[in-house]
């Protein structure tokens, strides 16, 4: 919890019915795993969302149509910020574990992939964001491991009930040029690291500063409506598009 409040877009990440029976009273609503970004101009490149296994969610009301699924926490924060069916209380319609939301299909605005898969990422803090992280493994060294542990380890998927078809299928979408690392710069970071897991937190980290200056400041955009475009200025447009088509909102915390 900084002293500076952090700005993140919340991309309305929707949830492909029929649901499953934990979740059969959210029938007849719409119903999005609501997930934290910092890089709204990535969201060409999502292959599935991530939540904590053992983490607590709730699928908590808006207003009378739209529920999030997310964090306590981020819920009380919503409502603070208007976004709660009643005034600064979150009204919570089911109590969700991460295990219970893995598996579900989504429509992600923006994404190439038309449906993307629900799985599970043990670095996941259900105290920062809303708990809910989508994944782009192009542009993000925490996404791309994670995916690669689970496409890599058979045991891993079965652990936590993946099945083959929701991670094997998905292919890093290359969305932006970095000067130095190329259109797949998280991958090319962690192979030149030696990056063996999603566990190898120093290292991730390091990767992480290694590529995200040249990244935001001196990438080009390459696919979508502003391809050509410098990630830093594209950015703030494909923001404000995703907000003015009710496809995310604003969360600070
Ligand atoms: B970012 P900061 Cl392509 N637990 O979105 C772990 N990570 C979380 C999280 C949580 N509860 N909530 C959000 N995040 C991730 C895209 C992305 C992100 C790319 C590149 C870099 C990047 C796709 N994942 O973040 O600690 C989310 O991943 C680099 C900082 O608040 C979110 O933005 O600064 C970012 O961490 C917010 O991290």
């Amino acid at each position: 919890e900084g002293v500076i409040p952090q700005e993140y877009t919340l991309i309305k990440m929707e949830v492909l019915p029929p649901f499953p029976p934990k979740m059969s009273v959210l029938e007849g609503k719409k119903v999005y795993l609501a997930a934290a970004t910092l890089r709204p101009e990535t969201m060409y490149g999502q292959t599935n969302a991530w939540v904590l296994p053992e983490g607590k969610y709730g699928a908590f009301e808006i207003n009378d149509t739209e529920v999030f699924v997310l964090t306590y926490k981020a819920a009380l924060n919503l409502a603070y910020q208007r976004l709660s069916l009643i005034p600064e209380k979150p009204s919570c319609l089911v109590e969700l574990s991460g295990q219970d939301i893995i598996g579900l299909p989504l429509r992600s605005p923006l994404a190439f992939n038309g449906i993307i898969y629900t799985l599970p990422m043990l670095s996941v803090l259900t105290e920062k964001g809303t708990g809910i992280v989508t994944s782009v493994p192009s542009d993000s060294p925490d996404d791309y491991m994670a995916l690669h542990d689970l496409k890599s380890k058979p045991a891993f998927r079965a652990k936590f009930g993946v099945k083959d078809e929701w991670v094997l299928p998905f292919e890093i979408v290359p969305i932006i040029n970095h000067p130095d690392f190329g259109d797949r710069s998280a991958e090319r970071i962690c192979i030149e690291k030696k990056i063996k897991s999603q566990n190898e937190r120093d290292k991730l980290d390091e990767a992480k500063k290694i590529i995200y200056k040249g990244g935001f400041y001196e990438g080009i955009m390459i696919v979508g409506e502003f391809a050509g475009m410098k990630v830093q200025e594209a950015k703030g447009l494909i923001r404000s598009n995703l907000l003015e088509m009710n496809q995310a909102v604003v969360y600070s915390e």
